[in-house]
């Protein structure tokens, strides 16, 4: 009988125009005005490709989840996110039961899938129900998130017929906050996980240390985080992250198949650690604390040994820590560290890394040491970055490192919108919406083929950034076109057509809560 339907449902969806949800983004002549998306439309990151058409499927009181045939804990694990996150205020208990006969919404693993990748997935609406097929849980658990989305923002309703068959471009799709200027807590934390799973992000890089302040405790050295993290800009109590809280965040996130990247900066940007410890100052001294917010004073001694016991033991208590596969060992700004030492100090913090497992991630500066062989260069020019510095990171790509493009006057989010936004800079031009969503990944660079861009992250620096509030109104909506830049085809990026699907996203983010800049860019549509 299912198979019948789901011929049936097939047949009717094939009289449905192959497209993007972006080429779709135009409504027909007549219709609501062109904020009136349908739900597929409406779809953002925009996926690889809707069919819409055909009748749908109405949640009901007796809707259930079904997890596939042979499923195991990890898809029942998805199911039963997918079901906290879909269940209205007052809407259906949405059980999670084990077999996918039935109606409702039926998750399916199946490697045969292979067009999918690792976390794409087919997701298709018919009178029977909702079935999302991926080749892995985190592909069910990304078509979830594009199921939320099909669903009114109220919580369960009526899905449109149709069928979603999407997958991302870059593989790397993430943000990152810096808790070292200002303290924010692992619960703050998590809550810009769970505002950034909807849009499919899978990665958070968290910035635990520099001049200002040391957030995680690390046993072997523990005056970093009691001495080094009571501070941060402004003089602010400041505060750090027990290792029990690091490790809640890492699991928080993996459940919903958001890697953490940790970052320790290094030799720049290190004036909590020498302020914690004299041993580690070339003089014997450790300076004071400091809560301004001037860059590139600060750096490791890289005459001494024990600066590399130093590295050693927080790299290795780091990387004990974390499952995911980069440490970041920052190497931006290293201007009180000479060039040649840079390079030797940068030599043996990679092999470091590379002792415990880790792939090296560092701001593109490394470009001009030596990478270690599949180090990870985050890219932060931006159009005033000279073409020299520009040319040492096109020849690293070219040497086979990969990119994560960061351009900072397009996505560094602490980038005022404009001279009224209160907080946050301005070094890099203001960045209003439209200019940061305004750019391709996989042409950015030239002379860097798509292929050697790994992702895109939207880094949140916290200088001028103090509150949640101040981070919500600085990461949103902009963070959203990040996203899209990361997961979508090319095809669909078209600020026109994704402005709308912005727009009505503008509900969702309220529902969660999320303070967003209201830009005039947007058609918001209410
Ligand atoms: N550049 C510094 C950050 C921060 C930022 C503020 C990088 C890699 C300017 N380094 O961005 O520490 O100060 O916008």
């Amino acid at each position: 009988m299912r198979v019948l339907r789901r011929a049936l449902g097939t047949l009717l969806v094939l009289g449905a125009v192959s497209c993007t949800a972006a080429q779709t983004g135009d409504a027909r002549a007549g219709d609501d005005p062109p904020a009136a998306l349908t739900p597929f439309e409406r779809l953002l990151p925009a996926p690889l490709s809707v069919r819409a058409g055909g009748p749908g499927y109405s949640f009901g009181p007796g809707t259930v989840i079904r997890t596939g045939p042979g499923a195991g804990p990890e898809v029942r694990r998805v199911g039963e996110l997918l079901a906290g996150q879909l269940r209205g205020p007052d809407g259906p208990a949405l059980p999670v039961v084990a077999g996918v006969r039935g109606d409702g919404i039926r998750l399916r693993v199946d490697g045969a899938e292979d067009g999918l990748g690792d976390e794409g997935y087919r997701l298709v609406s018919a009178p029977g129900g909702i079935d999302i097929v991926a080749r892995t849980p985190a592909g069910l658990f990304r078509g979830g998130q594009t199921l939320r989305q099909l669903l009114p923002v109220s919580g369960p309703g009526t899905v449109p017929g149709g069928t979603v068959t999407d997958r991302p471009r870059f593989a790397y799709r993430g943000a990152m906050v810096d808790i070292a200027r200002h303290f924010f807590t692992v619960e703050q934390v998590k809550r810009y996980v769970d505002q950034l799973v909807p849009y499919k992000v899978n990665t958070l890089h968290v910035h635990l240390t520099d001049d200002q302040g040391w957030r995680l405790a690390i046993d072997s050295w523990p005056r970093l985080a009691q001495y080094g993290g009571a501070g941060e800009v402004g003089g602010g109590p400041g505060g750090h992250w027990t290792k029990e809280e690091y490790r809640e965040l890492v699991a928080y996130a993996g459940e919903r198949y958001v890697d953490v990247v940790p970052e320790i900066d290094m030799p720049g940007h290190t004036n909590a650690a020498l302020a914690s410890y004299a041993e580690l100052n070339c003089d014997g001294k450790a300076p004071p604390r400091y809560t301004g917010v001037k860059v590139g004073f600060s750096s490791l001694c890289v005459a001494k040994e024990r600066t590399y016991a130093f590295v050693d033991e927080v790299l290795g208590e780091l990387a004990e820590l974390t499952p995911g596969r980069h440490l970041h060992i920052g190497g931006d700004e290293a201007h009180a560290t000479p060039a040649a030492d840079y390079a030797a100090f940068m030599d043996r913090a990679q092999q470091v890394v590379g002792r415990y497992g880790k792939t090296v991630m560092a701001w593109h500066q490394l470009a001009g040491a030596r990478p270690a062989p599949g180090a990870v260069l985050q890219y932060w020019g931006h159009d005033r970055t000279s073409a020299a510095d520009r040319a040492e990171v096109v020849a690293a790509a070219k040497a086979g490192h990969p990119l994560i493009l960061s351009p900072a006057d397009r996505v560094y989010l602490d980038m005022k919108y404009e001279a009224a936004t209160g907080p946050g800079l301005s070094w890099a031009g203001y960045v209003p919406v439209a200019r940061s969503y305004s750019w391709d990944p996989g042409a950015y660079l030239a002379g860097v083929p798509e292929s050697a861009v790994l992702g895109v992250e939207a880094p949140l620096w916290t200088e001028n950034v103090a509150t949640r509030a101040e981070w919500e109104l600085m990461a949103f909506p902009r963070v959203l076109g990040l996203a899209e830049l990361g997961w979508s085809p090319a095809a669909a990026l078209d600020w026109t057509a994704y402005s709308r699907r912005l727009a009505a996203q503008g509900p969702r983010m309220e529902a969660q809560g999320i303070g967003f800049h209201r830009s005039p860019d947007v058609p918001w549509t209410r």
